[in-house]
């Protein structure tokens, strides 16, 4: 059959079962676009407004559905502005499949209109090279089918990641001999199995432990195998803390969970990690966030605490941490071959381990109630969370992407199930928020959906919510409108000194105060627009956002000034303080600890 480089494309992602394309058009992708005007009804194309936006949709759409979306821009500029998209998913290992124009293969190397031709022509692929498992720029339309399948392969298989697919323009419109290529008929069956010997050292040393704790990354809501994972801490009495990607693997209600640890992180959880004699890691990186900067005995104490790794990618395993027994293997069936070896071996528990994990958990709340409890005005951000968690349903997606935002939701906002907590784990950029929460709300329309933003995040890529008012998306976006990049300013008072702070406070002619009107700029875009100043009017606003039909944004006035803007971080973050800051300086190298 011949069809064009489009329709094959095209017809491929149907088959692969891909609902959403997220997309822009430019004069390098029309070819491409155009043939999705014939499938209308088994694939629809999503606008975007920025191709940041589109690659974060894409990510959103997969971490709330699991479902491979796709992202399709154009040549150059199209190309270019989805590269901290790229970089978000790749640093999380999220898959996506991007699809851009290039240019054709006859005028390549001439340097015509948005070609990145220097040294080397149609020179995009190098540009997304480290931020993608894998690319392609086919030069004849008979190897688009190898490609995508390829491109899928690629993606699902293992660590999963984002791909590009670079198409030069030429493809997309000339005829070429397809063979439909049947997706599963190319595609690796079941999951990788542990290694038994690893998983049977790995239970003897887990039941010896007097104090083990479980650490849960990303990788076992990737796998689905929170089922798994609580399943073992309850055979084990072993407390559960997590990263940043890991947040929702267990219920916050379950009475194992630890809260997350790290420099960002709790009470409960660095005290449990600093204390334990065995960690079980599953699916986790250890990146500094979670660690304390690495710095010994903050956040954890390996060794002498004995390490137990389970990760699909050997990369990771002993990369920051040495390990006792390392498992190369698939979170879930890997948990479950634990799970089967510990039912036969008796563990040596004290009742006291629980009872001082429950201690912990009170010392925590003690330690928030004010900051959550407070009517102050500009309200806190805990007071925020508290007041959207009683408005958000359990089920209810929470997207944050970083700074103080999502930093007090990882640490203070209690979630209940995997997928539920979306946000920009790895690369922590601001901007992520609004767009991968539209791409949640389009993989989940009947799910209520929350975006959890700064007032610069939202600066970034508010704009995206043009795609929410379009599609009539029920989302709803909070703002903490605060009027600068506050986590940032507070940083530099409590680590430089109270007069350093510099390009932080958002100000009108460098004095007064600057706020965007974040609700009236919603409404030119379409959404409805409210602003709260009063924390006790959030949650009724919060409901009643999500009661209207079509987006809306909550502007929530937040405190601008320390205490109150303050998070309560109980790890350690490596800073680098300058040289010419004295004492602050010697302090911070002297605890650094390495
Ligand atoms: C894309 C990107 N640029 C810069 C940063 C550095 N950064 C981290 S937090 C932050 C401040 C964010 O301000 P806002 O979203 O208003 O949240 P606030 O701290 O004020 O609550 C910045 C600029 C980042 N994480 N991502
Ligand atoms: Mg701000």
């Amino acid at each position: 059959m011949k069809l064009t480089g489009g329709q094959i494309i095209v017809d491929h992602l149907i088959r692969e079962g891909v609902e959403r394309v997220f997309a822009i058009p430019g004069h390098g992708n029309t070819a491409l676009l155009d043939a999705f005007v014939d499938r209308r009804g088994e694939i629809e194309v999503v606008p975007a407004m920025h191709e940041q936006g589109a690659a974060h949709m894409a990510d959103g759409y997969y971490r709330a559905s699991g479902k491979v979306a796709v992202a399709c821009t154009s040549i150059g500029p199209g190309a270019t502005n989805t590269l901290t998209g790229l970089a978000t998913a790749f640093a999380d290992s999220m898959p996506l499949l991007l699809i851009t124009g290039a240019v054709h293969t006859y005028m390549e190397n001439r340097g015509v209109l948005q070609e990145i031709d220097r040294p080397h022509g149609n020179n995009f692929p190098r540009m997304a090279e480290p931020v993608v498992k894998r690319w392609w720029q086919p030069s004849r339309v008979d190897q688009l089918p190898a490609v995508l399948h390829q491109a899928f392969n690629t993606i699902l298989e293992g660590r999963r990641g984002p791909v590009l697919i670079d198409v030069p323009q030429d493809l997309q419109a000339e005829l070429g001999e397809h063979e439909p290529v049947e997706p599963l008929a190319r595609r690796a069956h079941g999951r990788v199995a542990p290694d038994p010997s690893a998983v049977a050292a790995a239970a003897d040393l887990l039941v010896r432990a007097r104090r083990p704790v479980i650490l849960a990354g990303g990788g076992v809501i990737a796998a689905e195998a929170s089922a798994e994972l609580v399943a073992v801490a309850e055979r084990l009495g072993a407390p559960v803390t997590h990263s940043f990607m890991g947040k929702g693997a267990i219920p916050a209600d379950h009475e194992l969970y630890a809260w997350p640890c790290g420099d960002m992180g709790s009470i409960p959880g660095n005290a449990m990690t600093r204390g334990a004699d065995a960690i079980l890691a599953v699916g986790c990186r250890f990146s500094d966030r979670i660690t304390s900067s690495y710095r010994p005995g903050v956040t954890f104490s390996i060794p002498p605490a004995k390490l137990v790794q389970i990760d699909i990618d050997g990369f990771e395993i002993g990369r920051n941490y040495p390990v006792e027994v390392g498992i190369v293997g698939d979170a879930k069936a890997s948990l479950a071959a634990l799970l089967a070896a510990l039912a036969e071996r008796a563990d040596n528990r004290s009742p006291d381990y629980l009872a001082e994990l429950r201690d912990l958990k009170a010392q925590w709340d003690e330690h928030l109630r004010s900051m959550r409890t407070t009517d102050h005005r500009p309200m806190t951000n805990s007071r925020a969370l508290v007041e959207i968690r009683r408005a958000l349903p359990r089920e209810g997606i929470l997207v944050t992407d970083s700074s103080n935002p999502a930093n007090q939701a990882f640490n203070e906002f209690p979630i209940y199930g995997p997928r539920t907590n979306i946000v920009a784990g790895g690369m922590s950029g601001i901007g992520f928020g609004v767009p991968a929460a539209i791409g949640a709300q389009v993989a989940a329309p009947d799910t209520p959906v929350l975006a959890l933003v700064g007032d610069g995040s939202f600066l970034q890529t508010g704009t995206e919510l043009a795609t929410a008012a379009m599609l009539g998306l029920p989302l709803v976006v909070v703002v903490l409108n605060n009027g600068g990049w506050e986590a940032i300013k507070d940083l530099q008072i409590n680590l430089f000194g109270p007069d350093r702070k510099i390009n932080t406070a958002f100000e009108r002619r460098g004095s007064e105060p600057y706020f965007a009107d974040v609700a009236a700029l919603a409404r030119s875009l379409g959404c409805a627009g409210e602003r709260v100043e009063d924390p006790a009017e959030l949650a009724p606003a919060v409901e009643r956002a999500f009661a209207t039909d079509g987006p809306v944004v909550i502007e929530a006035m937040s405190a601008r000034e320390l205490p109150w803007s303050l998070m309560h971080p109980t790890g350690w973050w490596d800073i680098t303080v300058p040289a010419y800051l004295g004492k602050t300086r010697d302090d911070y190298v002297a605890k650094r600890g390495f």
